[in-house]
């Protein structure tokens, strides 16, 4: 892909993302042969361009990890994206449909670790001896992309619809808890409206971490410390509305909840 052409898809994204104008996915006409690689490549000048804007990055984010996402966005393999300060959503603030073009909720475990881990090698165990510890969050997704429809290099370009985040304070040792078998509860206007469990995500969501850490190894990169880490949604991902009122049950690591408003 020559520089122009980048800089234009990249721009393309950004401006979308700017302004919360949705466009047509990338592969439909701008390029449709765009690859994994390339994509990579435009999510890393994306946020490149966030970062000289003053923006900062939060941490990683895994996506696409659990069976329920890969079937609802009909696509099958983890992809990896940033989620920034301008994202971080406090518990007791609502959500505001304003600041989004179509956003969807979707029940995360997420985790901090107390060392680096770099390599092409690194498993689950690993993970689970060096994290410092888990928190309940919600992740709120919004694709740039008209109604959600995208290939997995036009979603990794698009900072895979990475929008916003609310964390929960509460934080657990991974240890003391068997995260396979916890079981996440979301219901909105007190309606369950989604059920899945930690194995849902690659079969422990500490295995999320470890495949972020093998995925980044290949660009010479790992999973860093005292860096919240999202492992990807637990459930298929759920659409928010004004006047939701959305609470999650995430067992053992606790609960969250939070209105939507426009
Ligand atoms: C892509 C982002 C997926 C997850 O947790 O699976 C994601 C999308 O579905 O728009 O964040
Ligand atoms: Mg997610």
């Amino acid at each position: 892909m020559e520089a122009t052409q980048l800089k234009q898809l990249v721009d393309y994204v950004y401006q979308a993302e700017k302004n919360k104008q949705e466009i047509t996915k990338i592969t439909s006409s701008l390029y449709p042969n765009l690859q994994i690689e390339q994509a990579y490549l435009i999510q890393e000048h994306l946020i490149e361009q966030k970062v000289g804007e003053g923006l900062s990055v939060i941490g990683p984010k895994m996506g696409l990890t659990s069976k329920a996402k890969m079937e609802q966005m009909n696509v099958e393999d983890p992809i990896f994206g940033y989620v920034f300060d301008n994202m971080l959503i406090d518990e007791d603030e609502p959500v505001s449909m304003s600041n989004f073009i179509h956003p969807k909720m979707e029940p995360e475990i997420g985790f901090i670790l107390e060392k680096d881990l770099y390599g092409s090698d690194v498993t689950a165990e690993q993970v689970i001896e060096h994290t410092r510890y888990i928190f309940p969050a919600v992740e709120v997704i919004d694709s740039r992309y008209e109604n959600f429809n995208f290939t997995l290099p036009d979603v990794i370009a698009d900072n895979t619809s990475a929008a916003g985040v609310i964390f929960g304070y509460k934080m657990s040792l991974p240890t003391a808890l068997e995260l396979d078998v916890l079981g996440v509860t979301v219901k909105i206007n007190g309606q369950t409206q989604a059920f899945g469990t930690g194995a849902a995500v690659l079969g422990h969501p500490a295995e999320s971490v470890a495949r972020l850490a093998r995925m980044l190894s290949k660009s010479g990169k790992g999973v860093k410390k005292d860096q919240p880490i999202l492992t990807g949604g637990i459930t298929e991902a759920l659409h928010l509305n004004s006047g939701d009122i959305v609470h999650v049950d995430y067992g053992e690591l606790g609960q969250l909840s939070f209105r939507v408003t426009s």
